[in-house]
């Protein structure tokens, strides 16, 4: 006998907490991905509501008669295909806000860890190499003096801002409408903040208008002294254009926690002793992905409780 509770959808992995949360009160219907799906038409049509890590397609979507809201694990929903839901009504939510304070630190960590090159200090002590050869090389950068510009400055992007001033460095910012909250010096596109700026760190979500903006132009507006931190999207910054920089010199090093095609990681990026390079850990603790698994729950309880998402996404607003 079919069962009266309602069903969700888990395409690929999730979380655990999330299916511990949940399954007192839905049945979760777990299939191995988004694309491949074998389910019958009863099943398909039992759906609905899904919980998602990654890719949630506009075909799955067409699948599913009755889905009423997809829970995205993760600020980031570009996996998700938003239009689609949009023309059918379906509701999509996100984990804004329960990671910013995890982003915020790992990426000042990351910045620390690629102008002071602290990783390579660790592998040196740990080879033995100070008996050995004596002190660790003075690191060629610093934070010291640096103007560090923002390309983005949203809920992730400010917390880093704010953990950045007393580090005594100036900040600027690009986004598309200036904030009014502010006193950072503003600029009103990437390129004149990458030429006012020694440092660039990105914080922009994947969209259509943000593909490969951090180009050669732009590292080279950075110049000589440039540093570039991407924390965002690997999708940001055109990695083939990145690897030409550094190795001629146009910027003097990065620290990536995201990459174009995860976890592919280009050859060409492992052998700078300049860069800094994180497997996409920066929200990843155990207390902060707990939140975000909170959140992807609250949002579906919320749901089939009210008839509203705690944190629908800006293109699904609820009435
Ligand atoms: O442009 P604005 O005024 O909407 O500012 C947003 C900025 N942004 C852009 N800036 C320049 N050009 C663009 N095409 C563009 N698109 C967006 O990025 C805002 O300052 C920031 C995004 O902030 P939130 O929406 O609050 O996102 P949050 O939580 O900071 O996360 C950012 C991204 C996620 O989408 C994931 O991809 C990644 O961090 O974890």
């Amino acid at each position: 006998m079919p069962s009266s509770r309602t069903t969700i959808l888990v395409p690929g992995r999730l979380h655990p907490r999330v299916a511990e949360r949940l399954g007192d009160r839905f049945d979760l219907l777990t299939v191995a991905n988004a694309v491949d799906i074998t389910l019958s038409d009863e099943q398909l049509a039992s759906v609905q509501g899904a919980a998602v890590t990654g890719s949630f397609p506009a075909t799955l979507i067409e699948k599913l008669p009755n889905l009423k809201i997809i829970a995205n694990f993760g600020v980031g929903y570009d996996g998700v295909d938003v239009k689609a839901a949009v023309v059918r009504g379906v509701v999509v939510s996100n984990t804004p806000d329960v990671l910013n304070d995890e982003v915020a630190d790992t990426t000042i960590a990351l910045l620390l860890n690629t102008v002071r090159q602290f990783h390579q200090a660790e592998t040196y002590l740990r080879e033995g190499r100070w008996v050995k050869d004596g002190p660790f090389a003075l690191s060629p950068l610093s934070l010291r003096g640096r103007h560090v510009g923002f390309y983005g400055l949203g809920r992730i992007g400010m917390e880093i801002a704010k953990r950045l001033e007393p580090f005594k460095v100036k900040i600027s910012y690009f986004t598309r409408s200036q904030r009014s909250d502010v006193d950072y010096g503003y600029y009103p596109s990437l390129k004149a903040l990458a030429q006012a700026v020694d440092t660039l760190i990105c914080i922009v979500p994947k969209t259509p208008e943000t593909y490969k903006t951090v180009n050669a132009e732009i590292l080279a507006d950075l110049g000589a002294d440039g540093v570039l931190i991407n924390v965002g999207r690997g999708w940001t910054v055109d990695e083939e254009a990145l690897i030409a920089a550094l190795g001629e010199g146009v910027i003097a090093g990065a620290g990536l926690d995201v990459f174009q095609d995860e976890p592919q990681v280009p050859a060409g990026l492992l052998d700078f002793p300049n860069v800094s390079l994180l497997p996409h850990v920066a929200s990843a603790s155990v207390p902060t992905r707990n939140a975000m698994a909170d959140l992807v729950a609250d949002n579906l309880i919320s749901w089939f409780d009210t008839g509203k998402a705690v944190t629908p996404v800006p293109e699904t607003p609820q009435k």
